[in-house]
């Protein structure tokens, strides 16, 4: 191992995997702000160069490290099953840990970082920004990752971050924050303030069809961004899903929502200009064609029905997260100037606002697909 790999990997993590002898090159990569992590290129002796990830995973995002990396080789192996059972290659279309010399699936570090080692996929591409054909794809990509594991025993998984996608918890979060207001901040949010206050009811909508259960429990993706699928390079078919660190039991809405949030606008998350923000319907139609398609008939009619709740609550979510965060002075999401967690609360509203106004389409498009 040469100087520059060990100045950005622990030697100790280094030698405890079985890596082939000459390291070539070594170099962060991916847009993650979590975890760490790297791109290693090995060569042995007259045989082609192999590329491997490594990462690091983050101790302040994940408390139970040892809990999400079993969840992870669970996941793992039901898609590897499910994606041979159907015809695919399982060492493409997910992700394959590479055991530690002694055959365990991670190693933890001197100083308690948990470290694994994944096969690349070569010949593959991540995109930030989407086109609606990549879009499309995306969901497509989503709906399949549903579809595979619609008979995985989603209450057997830990809950990586507890509560993530529970609305009602979150409109609790927001509640406290607004009665402390710790920073001073709470009159000069007082639109926003309203705009939530008056949603409170729907902040129940899909718990309480979780309740009820005329929505089933999933497994769920829960960070459904286009950045979290590779496409093959060559055919820009999407081919596999990844960062799996907060796949946990959950509602295939929230997946199906938090994508729309993310992807079905063109305007920065933190747009001032709210003129510009405006929520794309055709968008919208694309994805549910896609997601659909790739969750082959594996959804339920109610889940179908309540698509459109799922993308108007994961953006009210988002919106009420970062409204809350501002509340409390900034502590979660990274900033880079202030009041962008506001700014980025407003754009989500103006989304929800206008998912409002277009609420019997969405409803239309999402049973058109029936
Ligand atoms: C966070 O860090 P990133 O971009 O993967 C957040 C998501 C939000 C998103 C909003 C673990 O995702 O839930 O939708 O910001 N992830 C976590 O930009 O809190
Ligand atoms: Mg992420």
């Amino acid at each position: 191992m040469n100087q520059q790999h060990k100045r950005l990997i622990p030697p100790e993590v280094a030698v405890a995997f079985p890596l082939p002898e000459t390291w070539v090159d070594t170099a962060r990569c991916g847009s993650g702000h979590i975890n760490e992590t790297f791109c290693l290129t090995c060569c042995a002796q007259g045989v082609k160069p192999v590329r491997f990830i490594l990462q690091g995973l983050s101790p302040a995002a994940f408390a139970h490290p040892e809990q999400l990396m079993e969840n992870f080789v669970r996941i793992t192996a039901h898609l590897r099953r499910k994606i041979e059972a159907d015809g695919g290659d399982p060492m493409r279309e997910t992700l394959n840990l590479v055991p530690t010399c002694s055959g365990a699936p991670y190693y933890i570090g001197a100083d308690g970082r948990v470290w694994r080692l994944l096969h690349y996929v070569e010949n593959t591409v991540c995109f930030d920004h989407a086109t609606p054909q990549l879009f499309e794809e995306s969901a497509r990509a989503f709906g399949r990752f549903q579809w595979l594991l619609r008979d995985f025993p989603a209450h057997t998984l830990h809950e990586t971050i507890p509560e993530f996608h529970n609305t009602e918890a979150r409109y609790e979060q927001f509640a406290a924050a607004l009665k402390a207001d710790a920073m001073g901040r709470a009159a000069e949010v007082q639109p926003e303030v309203q705009f939530v206050l008056a949603r409170k009811a729907d902040c129940s909508v899909a718990m309480d069809a979780l309740r009820q259960g005329r929505l089933p429990l999933r497994v769920t993706h829960n960070d459904t961004k286009l950045n979290n699928v590779l496409f093959d390079r060559d055919s820009r078919k999407a081919l596999c899903v990844i960062d799996l660190d907060t796949t946990m039991p959950g509602l295939s809405i929230w997946d199906f929502g938090d994508s729309i949030h993310f992807g079905a606008n063109h305007s920065d998350e933190d747009e001032q200009d709210l003129a510009k923000v405006s929520f794309d319907l055709e968008l919208y139609r694309r994805y549910t064609h896609g997601f659909l398609q790739g969750a082959q008939g594996s959804l339920t009619k109610a889940e179908r029905e309540y698509l459109p709740w799922g993308a108007r609550l994961m953006t009210l979510e988002c919106g009420m997260r970062f409204l809350t965060d501002y509340l409390q002075g900034d502590r979660y999401f990274h900033t880079q100037y202030f009041k962008q967690n506001l700014y980025r609360c407003r754009t989500q509203f103006k989304l929800v606002a206008d998912m409002e106004e277009c609420w019997q389409q969405m409803n239309e498009i999402a049973n058109s697909f029936d």
